[in-house]
């Protein structure tokens, strides 16, 4: 399909979708109306800019099922986020939401290089999360073998996926990384599986953390990338050939970066902002400018060239920490870390306010095959390259190799202590 033809179908395509949840869904009825717009408003894409945003907390708020658009009786399926604060939010399929799903997961699965015969270890959970299952009827409907595995029991899924010959593996890359530093633990060579690509996702990863798993398993390691309010993972997705980033199924989500200072501003391609994406096909929830809170770009298509790409998302708008003063994102402090060859990339951000002051300290485990002289040397590598680059006067505490907990789904690299007494944080905290 040329650009044009995607284009013309994408004003088709939202023409129906910005009717249906009018008519539809309550909450996008009040909210045009009070918005002064009307789906008849859209006469060409860039209209849809005139049209008001949904959050999460406007799906909270009709929780559970006042978003769906259809009867209850054509919805096959509801997942939910997983809501650590509050209400968790609710999303709805009908049958062809479904079947879409699985195709946008399919496609992912394409352009990482899977061919048929090959069998897909899928390690991300299963549930209401909308990994396992996402990955698991996505990889049905690429006419591949499906290991239900999901997440934990990491023994034997190595286990498993050396016995059945998976060539691909699906799972979040701190849960890969996990895999990695079992298998290394104990004394198994992490190159001699049958795992060539890995298709990673749900939480942010640096390109050192994909090199790490790259050299590290002897594979190949894609993005895919999703959200449970859009549908769940199969949003996009990266070729194994380029590697710089997922590109967006344009014909079923329209993707927008918007300012996240200014939000009547939708920035052009290239710059970097808010992602915000409005559903094209669905059915039981429609869904329109719905922001994420993730930063990207868009960039020109590869693999697909009438699609465009999302640049990798390093960082959320919500994870950003303010370090007296200091705008940082843990991206970045990973990134600066795995540079030191004596540390690890198990770790973990501590904020703490001992006085009346925000402190950040990186806990982070020293590399096995280093001893502590060279880690303490690395913390310190580290602690000076967070102050050259990031302008933070943090403190860094290398710990020994596997002491932290282990990931088995999506990693909580960020522990917040400052609304705490001094007496609940850490130990290695208090001393401070
Ligand atoms: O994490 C869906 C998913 C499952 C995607 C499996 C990929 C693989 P939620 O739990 O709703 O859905 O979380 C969505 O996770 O807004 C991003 O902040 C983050 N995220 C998802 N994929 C990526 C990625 C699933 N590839 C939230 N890179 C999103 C960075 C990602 N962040």
């Amino acid at each position: 399909m040329s650009r044009e033809e995607l284009e013309a179908l994408q004003l088709e395509r939202l023409r129906w979708t910005l009717r249906h949840a009018y008519e539809h869904v309550p909450m996008y009825t009040r909210k045009f109306d009070e918005h002064g717009v009307h789906p008849d408003d859209l006469r060409r894409l860039e209209d849809l800019a005139k049209f008001p945003f949904t959050t999460k907390e406007d799906l909270r708020r009709n929780y559970p099922f006042e978003t769906f658009a259809v009867p209850m009786e054509q919805v096959r399926r509801v997942h939910a986020s997983s809501g650590t604060t509050g209400r968790p939010t609710v999303v709805g399929y009908t049958e062809r939401d479904l079947d879409v799903w699985a195709q946008g997961v399919a496609r992912v699965l394409r352009i990482a290089g899977a061919r048929p015969g090959d069998i897909v270890h899928n390690a991300y959970g299963y549930g209401l999360f909308t990994g396992g299952l996402g990955a698991h009827t996505g990889a049905e409907k690429a006419g591949l073998t499906v290991v239900p595995m999901s997440g934990g029991q990491t023994p034997r899924q190595v286990q498993l996926m050396k016995d059945f010959g998976s060539r691909i593996i699906m799972c979040t890359p701190s849960y890969l990384l996990t895999i990695l530093d079992y298998m290394r633990g104990n004394g198994m060579d992490p190159t001699d599986t049958p795992i060539e690509i890995a298709i990673l996702g749900a939480e942010p990863w640096s390109e050192e953390v994909r090199q790490e798993l790259e050299r590290g398993l002897g594979v190949k390691a894609v993005d895919i990338y999703g959200l449970s309010e859009l549908m769940g993972p199969g949003v996009a997705g990266e070729s194994a050939e380029h590697q710089q980033g997922s590109t967006v199924w344009e014909d079923l989500f329209l993707p927008e970066i918007v300012d996240p200072d200014r939000l009547d501003r939708v920035l052009p391609d290239g710059e970097e902002g808010e992602l915000v994406f409005t559903s094209l096909t669905r059915e039981a929830m429609p869904i329109i400018r719905y922001r994420t809170k993730d930063l990207s770009r868009l960039l020109p298509g590869d693999a697909r060239p009438a699609m465009r790409r999302m640049q990798k998302v390093r960082s959320r708008t919500d994870d950003m920490i303010i370090l007296r003063g200091v705008n940082l994102f843990p991206s970045q402090i990973e990134e600066l870390a795995l540079r030191q060859e004596a540390l690890a990339p198990q770790y973990h951000l501590e904020l703490t306010r001992p006085k009346r002051l925000d402190e950040l300290t990186v806990v982070i485990e020293r590399r096995p095959e280093f001893d502590a002289a060279a880690g303490e040397a690395c913390g310190r590598g580290l602690q000076e390259s967070i102050k050259l680059t990031i302008g933070s006067s943090v403190r860094v505490c290398v710990v020994e190799p596997d002491t932290l907990p282990r990931s088995e789904g999506k990693a909580k690299r960020v522990h917040d202590y400052r609304d705490r007494d001094v007496s609940e944080y850490p130990r290695h905290e208090r001393s401070h």
